[in-house]
């Protein structure tokens, strides 16, 4: 069903693999459009409770189609930023946490894409940056603000004004990747992460990741309102009642998503 990338749902985590690996997985305009699709399938289907997303071969995503942006006039360019920040904004709107098992050359459009995920997780291969600079460009899928936001303002205009790239071990020291593991025991780092927060009770996780998204962009004053109401949702929820009688009970919760 879809050409260029795959999507299979297997014991409650979806997998979502790009899979244009000639082309080191570039992010085109039919690429994005699968990927708003498969999210859209996960975010609908209960089964789901976690997505991993990755690329194929070795490659996350070396970014933009290079090939493709070459030939478009700038509003043609602006319909596929449009497209590129709907799907990434999406994916942060989504209840479903995300983790990127970031396999190989995460650059441009791929270090943003993985960047709209909830937690990286790099293999020991993965290399990292936003080459824009050297395209004539700048980052144009919310590089600017993702990177900034998660490894600060210094790190962010030092790594976008040189283009430089970099390996897991200083992505990780710079806080762009929560976790390395060797290319063989990428996805199953991957899965532990997953299976960890499926552990956990459903309505909570989505609670936190709202709550630290829409937060993360308000002044404190606001961002603490919106965590009261968002808690007050999640106080409410049969699976709190669950949660805190297991503990009292010496017993391991199950979750019932409600
Ligand atoms: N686009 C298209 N094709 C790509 C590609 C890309 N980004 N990256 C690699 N490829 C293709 C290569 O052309 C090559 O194709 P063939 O020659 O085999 O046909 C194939 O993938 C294998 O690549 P290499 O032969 O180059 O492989 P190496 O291992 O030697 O090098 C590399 C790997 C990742 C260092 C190198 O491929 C590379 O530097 N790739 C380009 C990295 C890059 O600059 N990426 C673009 C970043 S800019 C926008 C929104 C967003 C953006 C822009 C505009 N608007 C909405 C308008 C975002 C822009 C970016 O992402």
């Amino acid at each position: 069903m879809y050409e260029n990338i795959k999507f299979e749902v297997k014991d409650a985590i979806g997998y979502i693999t790009i899979d244009r690996p000639k082309a080191l997985n570039a992010l085109n305009e039919d690429v994005l459009n699968e990927l708003y699709d498969a999210f859209s399938k996960v975010e609908a289907d209960e089964a789901v409770r976690c997505v991993i997303l990755t690329g194929e071969g070795k490659a996350f995503v070396a970014g933009a189609d290079i090939a493709q942006m070459s030939q478009m006039n700038a509003l043609e360019g602006r319909n596929m930023m449009i497209l590129g920040h709907k799907l990434m904004n999406y994916m942060e709107a989504i209840e479903k946490p995300i983790i990127a098992a970031v396999n190989g050359f995460a650059l441009g459009g791929g270090c943003e894409l993985s960047m709209a995920c909830d937690i990286r997780i790099a293999s020991t291969k993965a290399k990292f940056g936003q080459p824009e600079v050297g395209l004539g460009i700048i980052p144009g899928f919310g590089g600017t603000q993702r990177l900034s936001r998660l490894v600060g303002k210094g790190m962010a205009k030092y790594l976008i004004m040189t283009a430089n790239m970099i390996g897991a071990d200083e992505a990780y020291r710079i806080g762009l990747v929560e976790q390395i593991a060797e290319p063989e025991a990428l996805m199953e780092a991957a899965e532990k992460v997953a299976n960890t927060i499926i552990s956990k009770a459903p309505i909570a996780v989505a609670t936190a990741k709202a709550a630290i998204n829409h937060g993360y962009d308000m002044d404190m004053k606001s961002a603490s309102k919106f965590e009261i109401e968002t808690f007050t949702a999640a106080f409410g929820s049969e699976d709190k009642t669950e949660g805190m009688d297991a503990f009292l009970n010496k017993r391991a919760p199950e979750f019932k998503n409600k």
